[in-house]
């Protein structure tokens, strides 16, 4: 056997460089077919497509870049050397990408094209440079977060954002490790390239990608049917969650993906939080930018289970998380844990590790059901995302109080449409009720994996006054009118009863204080956006929170004395 070099990946020394026996091998093979079973992989002539339009994405951003340098007078050598590249970042780039996954996209330019140049210029040259009928949908976010286009091309959605480098020409070999690449820029424009760079880093610091990449899917599966992948409300996101399996990776070199899954949970359970995952030392930089330090800055020393982003400026991917999430996520760690030491020894198999969550029907006795409103389906999604983006508090709120255990904040938020009478009709709506919805709608959920936009457009609406949207509402016709309505759930753990005490469930407090985080936004409009916080019982919630298939919880029965 070649001699094994035996080189440190990370910040400490492996803690296991042991080759796969058979059956670890087997469990692999085993949990590939699974992952299969499960629709987790593309069909081959549909990544195919993707690599092609990505090559479309190409020349499409040279030729813009040429416009907009032509446009602004340069010579016709400069035009020519002017360059451009596109990048990926998210799931793409780390090659965990499903059947419905988009195609996370940076466009880099260099310095005399700016992100304007990129909205008014680059959808008009890609509309000339595509077939017809291939641009599905366009959509421009230009004050997000991160600006970005939504675009749905070929079958395919990508989220494109745009970054400029200080430099006079982009070659088709650059990348972007460089720190120096991010001098002279704004926030917003580092901002945009963080997502490339982190993903390339990351998969720059594990030993072996193949095994990564299968140890990721299997995670995020789990993740997803657990109902703990959910950045914005408190839970790890897709970043977060790629960084801990990496570091497995990382300390288990020569590992399969089957068990680096199994490793992955007994070593994230076991963790010495609070301190921090790393998959390199933190680096400082050449610029003045703010880099997670909890000696420094005692925002970070609050940080809970800190995973810090390999690429500079680094940054705590986790600062949503609660001391409940912490607590859900330790659980299912627990079990996660369990479950593949069984899959081992033969006693269950890989899809149990993936059985949905019960979140609804089996966890949690009582619920808080918070439900943002609108009169518009513009103004809906605006004042859904900015609620979702504050439950976070109310989570860190409940987390205080001495009679809760766990407030475990649910992923999703339901959407509704219903059409009402009268003002009765409307308060019961506005509480939540599901009696009136709409004929030939369908409750769909906010889903946050798929749509980062969402909790973009609530960050940047923070800072916005204007909500779109509102302006184009018809007068109704009919005696009835519309309201959309978005309900989030808290599942609620309460602390056993003392002997002899009795039991308050007390949150109006907290709820208002809630409710004015919310209704003190900028863009809140009166009489238009509204928000209630209820109390429901588990045999109280809607019918359509639960899966086909699913058994409601029902009302006890009274207790015969
Ligand atoms: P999918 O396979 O697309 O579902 P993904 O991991 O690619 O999974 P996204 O496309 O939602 O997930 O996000 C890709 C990256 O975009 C992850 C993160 O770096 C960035 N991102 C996502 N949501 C936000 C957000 N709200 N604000 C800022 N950056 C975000
Ligand atoms: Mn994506
Ligand atoms: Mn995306």
């Amino acid at each position: 056997m070649a001699s094994q070099q035996v080189r440190q990946w990370g910040v400490t020394p492996p803690i296991s460089m042991t080759l796969p026996t058979p059956e670890e091998v087997a469990a692999n093979d085993d949990l590939i077919a699974e992952l299969k079973a499960q629709n987790n992989f593309e069909l081959p002539a549909e990544t195919e497509k993707r690599k092609q339009s990505l090559q479309l994405m190409q020349r499409v951003t040279v030729e813009f870049i040429k416009v907009v340098s032509r446009r602004k007078g340069l010579s016709q050598a400069a035009i020519d050397a002017s360059g451009g590249k596109v990048f990926t970042y998210g799931s793409y780039r780390l090659g965990v990408y499903g059947p419905g996954s988009d195609i996370d996209t940076l466009i880099v330019a260099p310095k005399h094209v700016f992100i304007e140049d990129f909205f008014a210029d680059f959808p008009p040259v890609l509309e000339r440079m595509s077939p017809p009928g291939a641009i599905e949908k366009l959509t421009p976010v230009p004050d997000a977060y991160v600006p970005l286009i939504k675009l749905e091309f070929s079958g395919i959605s990508f989220d494109l954002i745009f970054a400029r480098l200080i430099i006079p020409s982009i070659p088709l070999n650059l990348d972007l490790k460089n720190n120096d690449y991010l001098r002279g820029l704004d926030d917003k424009e580092v901002r945009s390239l963080n997502g490339t760079r982190v993903t390339d880093q990351i998969l720059e610091l594990v030993p072996q990608e193949k095994t990564f990449r299968l140890a990721l899917r299997a995670i995020k599966l789990w993740a997803q049917r657990r109902a703990i992948y959910a950045n914005i409300v408190g839970f790890p996101g897709g970043v977060a969650w790629a960084m801990l399996v990496a570091r497995v990776c990382q300390l288990y070199p020569q590992a399969t993906g089957s068990v680096i899954v199994g490793k992955f949970f007994r070593i994230m359970n076991k963790w010495a939080w609070p301190q921090p995952v790393l998959l390199k030392p933190i680096e400082d930089g050449p610029l003045q930018m703010k880099v997670w330090n909890p000696k420094i800055y005692h925002g970070d020393r609050f940080h809970l289970m800190p995973i810090i982003t390999p690429a500079y400026p680094s940054m705590c991917a986790t600062h949503n998380i609660s001391m409940s999430t912490k607590a859900v996520i330790l659980r299912e760690l627990q079990r996660g844990g369990d479950i593949v030491d069984k899959i081992f020894g033969k006693q269950l198999t890989w899809n149990d590790l993936f059985t949905r969550h019960t979140f609804f029907s089996n966890d949690y006795k009582y619920y808080l059901q918070i439900t943002a409103s609108s009169k518009t389906k513009d103004a809906q999604s605006v004042w859904s995302g900015l609620v979702e983006s504050k439950l976070r508090h109310l989570v860190g709120a409940l987390d205080r109080k001495s009679i809760i255990a766990v407030a475990h904040p649910f992923p999703k938020g339901f959407e509704r449409e219903h059409r009402v009478k009268d003002d009765a009709e409307a308060e019961q709506v506005k509480n939540g009720s599901t009696q009136f919805q709409a004929q030939g709608t369908i409750t769909e959920t906010t889903d946050e994996t798929n749509d980062p936009s969402h909790d973009a457009a609530a960050k940047n609406g923070a800072e916005d006054a204007q909500v779109p949207g509102t302006e184009t509402t018809k007068p109704d016709e009919s005696d009835s009118r519309s309201i959309y309505t978005t309900t989030y759930y808290i599942g609620l753990e309460l602390k056993p009863l003392e002997p002899g005490s009795s039991r308050s469930l007390d949150i109006s407090v907290d709820a208002n204080i809630f409710k004015s985080t919310c209704t003190s936004w900028q863009g809140f409009q009166q009489g238009i956006n509204e928000l209630s916080i209820l109390h429901v019982r588990n045999f109280d919630l809607p019918d359509d929170v639960f899966q086909p298939g699913e058994t409601r919880p029902s009302r006890p029965k009274k207790k015969v004395a």
